[in-house]
């Protein structure tokens, strides 16, 4: 599938990517830069007793610029709605960028969000995703793909 001009590489496979926050990591975070939207790692998963974060997924560029990064993952839980928060991080300053996505009604079984989530990163280097749930639950997510395309 090819989403943006051969022009502009995709580098997600020069960056670096880590989990952190879960009760059960994500593993196989290689498929989740393999360029396949269909291969993806383990399902993440972690129990709340209330409104949280239940897992992040920090993706750390080579270097500091102007990137469009793109992600797409699936989120499902036994309660509440699920979502995804963005933070853009420059030299280890944080930036909250805002709620992206967010799923209703509950979805107790996995939930791929079709509309695949972009953030246009300027003058930084990391983009840190946050899985969120807003209730008490255990919450799971799996990562499909991580694109990032230089642009600057
Ligand atoms: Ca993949």
């Amino acid at each position: 599938m090819e989403l943006f001009p051969r022009s502009i590489p995709n580098i997600a496979s020069q960056c670096t990517l880590s989990v952190d926050g879960w009760d059960n990591s994500p593993s196989d975070l290689e498929k989740a830069v393999d360029g396949d939207f269909e291969t993806a790692t383990t399902a993440g998963s972690t129990t709340l007793d209330g409104e949280g974060y239940y897992g992040y997924l920090n993706v750390t560029m080579p270097e500091k610029g102007v990137y469009l990064v793109g992600l797409k993952c699936s989120q499902w839980c036994t309660a509440g709605n699920p979502s995804v928060s963005v933070w853009i991080i420059r030299g280890g300053e944080w930036s909250f960028t805002g709620l992206v996505i967010g799923t209703t009604p509950t979805p107790t079984e996995e939930k791929i969000r079709s509309g695949n989530l972009a953030i246009l990163v300027v003058d930084a280097d990391e983009v840190r995703f946050g899985f969120k749930v807003n209730a008490a639950a255990t919450a799971y997510a799996k990562i499909y793909e991580v694109v990032v395309f230089k642009l600057l």
